[in-house]
């Protein structure tokens, strides 16, 4: 595995040869209850990569419990800025160290590593956004119309015990996205990882105890979703689960999580649409539309799936998709060269190429890719070239479906009404694109589109002052942005009879 990692930076082979990796719980490296451990694999070469701890619900229980005595003790008597000053310590940190956390990432996930200069600027940006409002959280004085001397006031406090599951697709940004509020609020947390990517959360344990925080405050349960991930969502001393995930397992976790009516947050699926009108600035619009859906192999849960293209351009635009995808360079994630990763598991990938098949049962028409790539040096990872159908039907499975994977659906359309409301005939609202030099028709149509985020003439931009997040069963609660923090706090009415 070793040899895997040439050219990679000392720390992260030294890490990776550091033994079977432990959960994080009040502050210790510790063994799962059970004893055992599960394997991780590199996806671009299909061999093993670690031993990771499998957690249970009794290791969750642990964490739980170190959470609430963290909450309950020191870290509640921690000031905001204090609480401020170690989140800009961690993100010093996670700085310092994104060569090795982005490694763990293309190795663990099969995240090109062309990636990590990007990473370099998005991971910190995620803390030290959050570090600063960490200060100005607050409530009101409020006017009441009682008679007599009645003094009202409100506070924020932080609701408590958070978990946290999260998937594989990006595992380092996931992990982050929920970290930073949590630290930013006062809140403690309860952190599971995807099963197929667990490392950078774990080395993203070291530093953050590394940059001051206090035990107890972030553990992190490595393990399965059926043991750990449900563990979880069913606890009834967390106060709170933010998820991103499948929509099905989304829906299992509101199940789960009725016995103590937690607070929920769900970041689900989606089936974006991205339109290019005949009016759109093409140069941007080819590459853009593309790499909308083919960017991080297709397993972003905004990818532009679902590409109308207005019928009077359509043969051109998809012309010149299908010269673009030809010229992707789809290879090892660890090749700097590599612009096309593997899909991030096995799993994942028998479930791509199911649906590739399902698509052409279907009699939609395979313009492009459309099977695993298996050229010399791939044919032990989880390779699947960029694909585009064509031909489809709205109600084709691969038109409504999520995928996950580098697959696109081309449609073509007429006018804006038809396209606005085929666009919108999804049970997903997550993203959208629109590709037109129309000022107004711009506005228009990102008024009209049900979805959490509309992107023009660009796609997939995001930023931590942004809030992100879906419509319909894409979720509810909105991460990045300063409302995210809304989704870990709790208001408290004080009332106060100043007559006394
Ligand atoms: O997702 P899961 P999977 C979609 C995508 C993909 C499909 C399946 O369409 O093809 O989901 O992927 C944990 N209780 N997305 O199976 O199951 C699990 O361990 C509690 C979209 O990997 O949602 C992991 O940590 N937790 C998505 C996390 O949930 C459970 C990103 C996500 O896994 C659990 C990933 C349970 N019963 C997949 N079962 C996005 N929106 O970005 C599993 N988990």
């Amino acid at each position: 595995n070793i040899a895997q990692t040439d050219g990679f930076t000392a720390n992260t082979r030294n890490w990776l040869s550091g033994g079977a990796r432990k959960l994080l719980i009040g502050g210790e490296w510790v063994e799962a209850a059970t004893g055992e451990t599960f394997a991780t694999f590199n996806p671009s070469t299909g061999r093993e990569l670690a031993q990771i701890a499998r957690g249970d619900a009794r290791d969750v229980d642990r964490a739980t419990r170190a959470a609430r005595a963290a909450f309950e003790g020191e870290w509640s008597r921690v000031k905001p800025y204090d609480r401020q000053m170690m989140m800009l310590r961690l993100a010093d940190l996670v700085e310092r160290h994104i060569d090795e956390l982005g490694e763990l990432d293309t190795l663990e996930m099969g995240a090109p590593i062309a990636r990590i200069p990007f990473m370099r600027r998005r991971s910190p940006s995620m803390l030290r956004y959050y570090a600063g409002l960490t200060t100005n959280l607050h409530g009101d004085t409020v006017q009441n119309s009682l008679p007599g001397q009645i003094f009202s006031y409100t506070t924020r406090e932080p609701i408590g015990v958070v978990g946290a599951i999260i998937p594989w697709n990006v595992p380092l940004g996931a992990a982050l996205i929920k970290l930073a509020p949590v630290l930013a609020t006062g809140c403690t947390l309860v952190l599971k990882p995807a099963e197929e990517a667990s490392l950078s959360s774990l080395r993203l344990g070291e530093l953050v105890r590394e940059a001051g925080v206090p035990a107890g405050v972030v553990n992190i349960i490595t393990g399965y979703g059926a043991e750990a991930g449900a563990a979880i969502a069913e606890h009834p001393d967390i106060d709170k689960v933010a998820f991103t995930g499948s929509t099905l397992t989304g829906r299992r976790i509101v199940e789960a999580s009725k016995g103590n009516l937690k607070r929920l947050s769900l970041e689900l699926g989606g089936k974006s649409p991205d339109i290019i009108f005949a009016d759109a600035p093409m140069d941007a619009a080819i590459p853009g539309a593309a790499m909308a859906v083919f960017g991080n192999t297709g397993q972003v849960c905004s990818a532009g799936t679902r590409l109308f293209i207005e019928r009077k351009v359509f043969d051109e635009v998809i012309e010149k998709i299908l010269a673009f995808t030809a010229s992707l360079r789809v290879g090892l994630a660890t090749d700097p060269e590599t612009q096309i990763g593997p899909i991030a598991s096995e799993r994942q990938m028998n479930r791509v190429l199911e649906y590739l098949a399902v698509g052409q049962t279907e009699g939609a028409r395979l313009r492009a890719g459309g099977m695993r790539a298996t050229t010399t040096g791939l044919e032990n990872g989880y390779f699947v070239t960029p694909t585009v159908f064509s031909d489809v039907r709205d109600d084709m499975r691969i038109v409504q479906e999520e995928i996950f994977g580098p697959v696109v659906a081309a449609i073509p359309f007429d006018d804006p009404e038809e396209v606005v409301r085929r666009a919108n005939a999804s049970i997903f609202g997550l993203g959208a694109g629109i590709w037109t030099t129309n000022l107004g028709r711009a506005h228009r149509m990102a008024a009209a589109l049900r979805s959490g985020s509309v992107w023009v003439n660009s796609y997939q931009l995001m930023d931590p002052a942004m809030p992100f997040g879906g419509f319909k069963q894409s979720g509810y609660g909105r991460e990045s942005g300063a409302e995210h923090l809304d989704e870990f706090m709790t208001t408290k009415a004080v009332w106060i009879n100043t007559e006394c």
